[in-house]
């Protein structure tokens, strides 16, 4: 006799291989913020990607809501041990902020409205495995998880996602974001468990 209903087994299988170590999955969609939750109405929302000589590429909300959109599915995977599966975003493709943008630079911080910080290797932003997204499941991104827009990098862990990322600064150097200067794993990869500093 088959114990297992129809939906257990389909949803076991649907996620299979999909767990990084160490993690849990989780239905809920947790907030994790480090401070308070700042106010960016869209009509006064930019974003910009600056280079190491100070050459600066700024987006308004129109300008950015017209260029191409993309409607990524994604686990996600916070260092806290929970991951979420197939989340439904809609945002730019990264790639299409960077197309003209001329930089010597092989990292980037990326720095949000209220001050957050994360470092990020360029490369983990480009070839369509990053986002600058504005819509979650369909809704506009709500305040607390990023709204009105916030950077979607699934592949690495989910504090590398800034939320309410205002603009992004390549450096030649690179150097260690709000979390990466109090522990956190320089890089990130929920597949190598790359949590701590000694990871
Ligand atoms: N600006 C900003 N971005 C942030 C954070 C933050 O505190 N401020 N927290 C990070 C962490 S640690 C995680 S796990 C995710 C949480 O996103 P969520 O609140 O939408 O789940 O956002 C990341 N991006
Ligand atoms: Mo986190």
């Amino acid at each position: 006799m088959n114990t297992f209903s129809p939906g257990f087994q389909g949803r076991t299988h649907r996620f299979e291989g999909r767990l990084p170590p160490g993690q849990y999955p989780t239905e809920d969609f947790p907030v994790l913020s480090a401070g308070p939750t700042p106010n960016v109405p869209t009509d006064s929302w930019t974003f910009s990607v600056v280079t190491e000589d100070g050459t600066a590429r700024d987006w308004n909300w129109e300008q950015m809501k017209a260029l191409p959109q993309e409607e990524p599915e994604v686990d996600i995977h916070c260092v806290t041990r929970w991951s979420k599966f197939g989340t439904r975003w809609q945002g730019v493709p990264f790639d299409a902020f960077l197309d003209d943008v001329e930089t010597a630079a092989d990292f980037v911080m990326a720095e949000s409205y209220g001050g957050y910080t994360t470092n990020l290797p360029l490369e983990d932003l480009q070839d369509g495995k990053a986002w600058l997204v504005h819509t979650y499941d369909g809704y506009p991104l709500s305040p607390e998880h990023g709204g009105p827009a916030r950077l979607l990098v699934p592949h690495l862990y989910f504090w590398k996602s800034a939320k309410w990322v205002r603009r992004i600064r390549m450096m030649p150097d690179d150097d260690p974001g709000f979390w990466e200067s109090v522990g956190y794993h320089n890089y990130g990869d929920p597949w190598r468990e790359q949590r701590g500093w000694s990871d």
